[in-house]
């Protein structure tokens, strides 16, 4: 990506919290990631209900990529790298990843609370940015998502009247991304068309910061060996934690976690 390209992006971050990334990726691998989901859709919900979570969780499947692989094509290439890698000064890791959708005709969903998809305030240093891939076109009337106007943006949760009044609406096509400071309240809008609205939701961090799931465990180890350096990087392969002394003391090369990890 060209440089004046990857500075427009960060300056829109820097100034108003967030960016739209355009044409992240073609129709054809959304509708089949689309596709993908559909059918891990009931696993999710039999581990969601044996958990007696399915009120809290349902329309969503977290770390979707998990039990569906397919949805890892999303990150390798990953459109938003050059931004990231910018915007961390560096190395970076995925910490979370799953697939949420709004149900027609004004249905509710979690993603509508207010909220930020991490638990801690981090200022101005740093440490998270979200990705929300819209997998449809997405205005006002399907549920654009609500974003707090930067310079109204708090520590403390806002009240919904606060948030309402002081948030705008980000409107999109399907294969867009937006990439938004972690620290910004938002919510999804509510769907008021009689089709469900999709989107991938994404957070990235800085490597030291633990990820929801451990990817690399979940995944395998020998996992890396089938894939790209690239998506080992994002996935946390370079950025593990030992779990005993031989783990721990190995030579520089081959350490959990790498010395370029910051
Ligand atoms: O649907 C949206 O626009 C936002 C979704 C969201 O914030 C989330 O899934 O965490
Ligand atoms: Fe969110």
């Amino acid at each position: 990506m060209e440089t004046s390209i990857i500075k427009n992006h960060i300056d829109e971050i820097d100034n108003k919290g967030w960016t739209l990334m355009k044409g992240c990726y073609n129709s054809n691998l959304i509708d089949k990631i689309n596709q993908g989901i559909e059918k891990v859709k009931p696993t999710y919900h039999k581990i969601q209900e044996e958990a007696g979570l399915s009120n809290l969780s349902h329309n969503s499947t977290h770390h979707t990529f998990v039990s569906y692989r397919g949805v890892l094509d999303l990150l390798d290439p990953n459109p938003t790298h050059d931004i990231l890698t910018e915007f961390f000064g560096g190395k970076y890791i995925l910490n979370t990843m799953g697939a949420a959708w709004c149900d027609p005709r004004g249905a509710y969903n979690y993603t509508q609370k207010i909220h930020r998809d991490i638990r801690s305030y981090s200022s101005s240093s740093r440490l998270y940015l979200n990705g929300v891939i819209l997998l449809d076109d997405t205005n006002e009337e399907n549920g654009a998502t609500h974003m707090i106007i930067k310079e109204y943006n708090t520590e403390e949760k806002p009240s919904d009247d606060y948030f309402m009044s002081h948030s705008e609406r980000i409107c999109g096509k399907k294969g867009d991304i937006i990439l938004f400071d972690g620290n910004m309240w938002h919510s999804a809008g509510v769907n008021q068309t009689d089709k469900t609205r999709r989107i991938f939701s994404q957070l990235f961090t800085k490597p030291f910061v633990k990820q929801q799931m451990d990817y690399p465990r979940a995944l395998g180890l020998d996992f890396k060996m089938e894939i790209s350096e690239n998506l080992a990087q994002i996935l946390g392969y370079n950025s593990m934690t030992p779990s005993n002394l031989r783990e721990f003391y190995k030579p520089k090369e081959q350490r959990f976690y790498q010395s370029d990890q910051g």
